[in-house]
């Protein structure tokens, strides 16, 4: 399926369970799973999947707030914001690296989201209406990014810990500056408080979706976590970032839109109110505000960017050539 897929040698049932007993012991054991090793089809091709959707996240992550570059309200926020959106397409660079060590290539991941098949998160598909948007998507998307993404640099797949461990440090700046640029807001005139707060009303909902849907519908979990792919289930990860946020609206003196969130003293953790799934499942299936406007950005730049490929291409033979003279 995939242009540069690992040879395999017919092997017997018996040796294939044996490699996957020794496998999953290594899992269990903790130890990492590396590019050359042997690895179940579903384990490759389930990382292929989230790795790769993973990466379109974070290249079209860049568009709702590379959207507000030239109208940033200051020098010193142009800068900050500028390099959280080279930072995004960085760490979608990482991922791709990632995901090509597992045997596809990025033309193909490439074909994969410009075609619809590959999908992205779901929280790219909504617009940036105001200056406070930046401040929201930085405290709340990227702060849901990083709850996801710590235990992930435990996960199995080294090239895919391994890139992690960087993303985080990055995805941690991304959410101060947001939380910042909130708490300068929230302190200043009641205009821009009002509008930290529609902001936050917005943007709250859409990003408990980022976690995914309730375990009870999640088609990958079970297995994902066998395999240290994902560490945790969706709604282990969605209830600490509603702990993490309660008391960080309160510092801001911002009301999350959820009449229900209230402290639950025997769970020791927040009741929240029941996300709208529908709207969740409408977004995934390309309905969202933005969705048409997002895959024809993505497509255009690829489209816009043929040149300089095939200028490379051709200064890489014409170098080949004059080597092997
Ligand atoms: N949006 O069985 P599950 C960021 C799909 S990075 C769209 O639970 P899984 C940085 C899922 O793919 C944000 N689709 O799936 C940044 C599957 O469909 P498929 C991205 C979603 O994989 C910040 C189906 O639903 N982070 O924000 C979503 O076990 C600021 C069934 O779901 C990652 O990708 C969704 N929210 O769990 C950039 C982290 N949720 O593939 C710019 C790594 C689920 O069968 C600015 N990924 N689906 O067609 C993961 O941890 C997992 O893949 C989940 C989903 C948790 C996202």
């Amino acid at each position: 399926m995939y242009s540069q897929v690992i040879d395999e040698q017919p092997v017997s049932s018996d040796e294939l369970n044996a490699q996957e007993a020794l496998f999953q012991e290594k899992i269990d054991n903790d130890i990492k799973i590396e590019p050359r090793d042997w690895m179940p089809d579903g384990y490759r091709k389930t990382l292929i999947r989230q790795i790769s959707q993973h990466a379109h996240s974070e290249i079209v992550g860049m568009l709702p707030e590379g959207k507000w570059l030239t109208r940033a309200p200051s020098l010193t926020r142009k800068s900050i914001l500028l390099a959280k959106v080279q930072d995004e397409g960085g760490h979608g660079l990482y991922l791709y690296s990632a995901a090509e060590t597992l045997g596809v290539t990025r033309d193909e991941m490439y074909l994969a989201l410009h075609s619809g098949k590959a999908k992205y998160s779901s929280i790219f598909n909504y617009p940036t209406l105001t200056w406070a948007d930046i401040g929201v998507i930085g405290w709340l998307v990227d702060g849901a990014a990083i709850m996801n993404q710590v235990p992930l640099q435990r996960c199995s797949y080294g090239p895919y810990a391994r890139a992690m461990v960087r993303i985080c440090k990055e995805e941690s700046f991304h959410q101060r500056q947001g939380f910042e640029m909130l708490i300068t807001l929230c302190k200043g005139k009641p205009v821009q408080k009002a509008m930290a707060q529609d902001a936050l009303n917005r943007w709250w909902w859409p990003s408990l979706m980022m976690f995914g849907p309730p375990d009870a519908d999640s088609v990958h979990s079970a297995q994902s976590m066998r395999w240290k792919i994902k560490m945790n289930g969706n709604d282990e990860l969605r209830q600490k970032f509603v702990d993490v946020c309660v008391p960080q609206a309160e510092l801001l003196g911002l009301t999350i839109p959820d009449n229900k969130i209230i402290w639950n003293e025997e769970w020791q953790q927040h009741d929240f109110g029941e996300v709208n799934w529908d709207e969740f499942y409408n977004v995934l299936k390309g309905n969202g505000v933005c969705n048409r406007e997002r895959l024809k950005a993505r497509v255009d730049a690829w489209e816009d960017g043929a040149w300089v490929r095939d200028a490379a291409k051709a200064y890489a033979v014409k170098r080949q050539r004059s080597s092997s003279l």
